[in-house]
């Protein structure tokens, strides 16, 4: 009872700090500010990450998988939900190399606890 409870505690905390860094990453992205991560802000800080060779093609894919509402723009809750989901289920090499820098230690302990 005891573990079960801690154990509990600590994958949610894992979560929490998982969180974080995305609102972090999310943040340190959005050079304006405004809360939204335009085109041109996802693709600077896509092109900031290391080892990240993304083509125009490539971009344009994964920039209309992130934007669910076609308005254009990254609000939050969109790349919250796209990083959750790549780093959970991920069937695309490439977004799984964008997501993977969050923190491959924690990742991999999440999918071991599920
Ligand atoms: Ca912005
Ligand atoms: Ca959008």
């Amino acid at each position: 009872m005891q573990k079960a409870l801690f154990e509990f505690i600590s994958y949610n905390i894992d979560k929490n700090e998982e969180i974080q860094k995305i609102n972090q990453v999310f943040k340190s992205w959005d050079k304006s500010g405004d809360g939204i991560l335009s085109k041109d802000e996802l693709f600077q800080g896509l092109a900031s990450l290391p080892h990240m060779n993304i083509t125009h093609e490539e971009f344009e894919d994964l920039f209309n998988s992130i934007d669910i509402n076609h308005d254009n723009k990254i609000q939050y809750s969109e790349f919250l939900a796209a990083s959750l989901k790549f780093q959970t289920k991920s069937n695309s090499i490439l977004l799984r190399q964008i997501f993977d820098f969050l923190d491959k230690v924690s990742i991999k302990r999440i999918m071991m606890e599920t």
